[in-house]
């Protein structure tokens, strides 16, 4: 081999994250749990993904629906018991499938009990494992909002000092300056690891380190100023994960992916140096949210789409710029995104299936282990909110009480405009299994709202439907089982200034695979596959072609020899 990239077992994987509050309800309170998981894993073996990515099942008061965590040993009572984990894990592995762990240690819950400590009095042991600041002239110690809205802090009346939550009131920022937290992280971490795990997935880790002078930031929202500058990338994040390899990491075999807010090609090197000094790769943010601010509402909230140009921009410059020094991480999907064929595609029922098959072509040829989000796989749309009483997350729910009730900057129907567009909720109703009552899902009452369309989309009519977006998936993860170049081929950008398709080539010595896909409804001229005669069709979602063309939303991947 001419080219050489280090071999990987996680660069040739292919990852399905289960958001497991809506994948499967095996008891009927509406709730999906560990049982319901593990019923459906020969579901999986059949898409033939490598890896779980489990969003988290710990023990948990649900306030961001297991992000807030009370006791990482222990499994959240309506997910069931360790001995289900345990009952998953081994079927899984019987099954050749690995299962990565999501690892939330930016904050806790405040119910945990470190956090229950802390809050006693300033001088309690535990007082250090969070950040508490004295008040700023009887107010907040500085502008930041929170992610959810509201202030980022959090006055405590018991010792009148304010703590620090990025996220919710109810998920304290864990003080990572203290040596004490990173060694109860660094324990808990090494118990799942013996426990047979195979890898985590770092909750918002770009934000572990902040800047200790916490200073006030840019406007957010006309509200709060922004943490992100002093909270994202902090000065010891690196220093703090080199030694999370050195001390957990590094003892097994692991695939290990941050999230990484924030996240600039330069820091990313950093983060996912192919040394493998700190982690194997991270998710950026920088493609999910290729929106310019003027197209915004107020903070994130938008009913723009995003634009394909922008969107290939982003992606290329991180193919380019991570060659040889990082790996990339792929997605369209998971569950704080809407659902991919609605924002990207066109769920419309005349190009639904068509789109959902491009986007997957578009995105897992290029370099990276790519990640499918539960559904994402069978083309599952967004839903719609009638009002805020549709809504689950704590994100909308928020955001609609301070921007549509409090300070009436956004009309209520804006607002619910922008739910049905971006609400992580669209992510998060229930997988559909089957068209009888609840999709399947569940007997009970589902916690929430099933999408509508379940009787046209679900799980049983994709498997009884050779042309389905499920079977299209299997098949790209086939290939890219079988075929090296598109592991380990080098990224080369096509048609850089098209308006409507995106293409782009892979290079493994001899080997060359060309990739076109229109994003647009209207056929496109493509003059890439003239010389058909050098090689074969991989996979496409078109049966017939139109020669010099590419038809609405069609996807052609070629392989040759040059
Ligand atoms: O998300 C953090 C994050 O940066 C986001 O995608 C965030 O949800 C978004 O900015 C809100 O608009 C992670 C988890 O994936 C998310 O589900 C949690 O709510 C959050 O951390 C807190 O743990
Ligand atoms: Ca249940």
């Amino acid at each position: 081999m001419a080219y050489q990239e280090k071999q990987a077992w996680w660069k040739e994987s292919v990852i399905y994250q289960i958001y497991p509050r809506s994948f499967a309800d095996s008891n009927g309170d509406g709730i999906g749990d560990l049982e319901g998981i593990t019923t459906h894993l020969p579901y999986l073996k059949e898409l033939g993904i490598d890896v779980i990515w489990l969003s988290p099942v710990y023990q948990s008061p649900n306030d961001d629906n297991g992000y807030d965590i009370s006791d990482y040993r222990n499994i959240m009572k309506d997910f069931g018991t360790m001995e289900d984990f345990d009952r998953m894990l081994n079927r899984a592995h019987e099954l050749g499938i690995r299962i990565v762990m999501d690892l939330v240690v930016n904050h806790t819950s405040d119910e945990h009990a470190w956090f229950v400590e802390s809050r006693k009095s300033k001088d309690n042991p535990y007082r250090d494992y969070y950040i508490w600041k004295e008040p700023r002239d009887g107010k907040e110690p500085n502008n930041w909002g929170s992610c959810f809205s509201g202030s980022a802090w959090e006055l405590d009346e018991q010792t009148g000092m304010y703590y620090l939550h990025c996220f919710s009131r109810k998920q304290p920022d864990l003080n990572w300056e203290n040596e004490k937290v990173r060694s109860e992280v660094f324990d808990m971490m090494t118990w799942w690891c013996e426990k047979g795990i195979d890898g985590f997935r770092m909750d918002v880790i770009s934000m572990i380190s902040k800047d200790p002078a916490f200073p006030d930031g840019p406007d957010m929202d006309g509200i709060y100023g922004a943490p992100d500058p002093y909270v994202c990338n902090g000065p010891r994040v690196h220093e703090y994960l080199q030694e999370m390899n050195r001390k957990v990491l590094s003892r097994y075999d692991l695939l290990t992916v941050g999230e990484a807010a924030g996240v600039t090609i330069e820091e990313a090197k950093k983060y996912a140096n192919a040394d493998g000094t700190e982690l194997n790769m991270v998710f950026q943010f920088e493609h999910v949210n290729a929106i310019h601010p003027s197209q915004c509402v107020v903070g994130k909230w938008t009913y723009q789409k995003p634009q394909m140009p922008d969107i290939r921009a982003i992606l290329n410059k991180w193919q380019l710029e991570l060659e040889g020094k990082a790996w990339n991480s792929l997605y369209w999907d998971n569950h704080d995104q809407p659902r991919a064929v609605s924002r990207f595609g066109d769920d419309s029922p005349e190009y639904r299936v068509l789109s959902a098959k491009m986007l997957a072509s578009c995105l897992h040829m290029m370099k990276g282990t790519p990640y499918i989000y539960q559904g994402e796989e069978l083309g599952m749309t967004n839903t719609h909110f009638s009002g805020v009483e549709d809504c689950r997350d704590i994100e909308a729910v928020n955001a609609y009480r301070q921007y549509v009730e409090d300070h009436k900057v956004v009309p209520k129907d804006i607002m619910l405009r922008c739910f049905d567009a971006i609400s992580r909720d669209n992510a998060r109703t229930p997988m559909q299994w089957n068209g009888s009552k609840n999709a399947g899902f569940t007997t009970g009452t589902p916690w929430i709202s099933v999408n509508p369309n379940y009787r046209e989309i679900n799980a049983e009519a994709a498997l009884a439907d050779p042309d389905s977006v499920f079977y299209y998936y299997q098949k790209l993860i086939r290939l890219r089982h079988e075929i090296p170049v598109i592991v380990y081929g080098v990224f080369e950008p096509l048609l850089e200034d098209s308006p409507s398709i995106y293409a782009y080539r892979r290079i493994l010595d001899n080997t060359v695979l060309t990739v076109a896909c229109n994003w647009t409804s209207c056929s496109q001229p493509c003059d890439l596959f003239e010389d058909q005669n050098a090689g074969r069709e991989l996979i496409s979602n078109y049966d017939k072609h139109e020669e010099g063309y590419l038809l609405p939303f069609e996807a052609r991947v070629f392989i040759s020899e040059r």
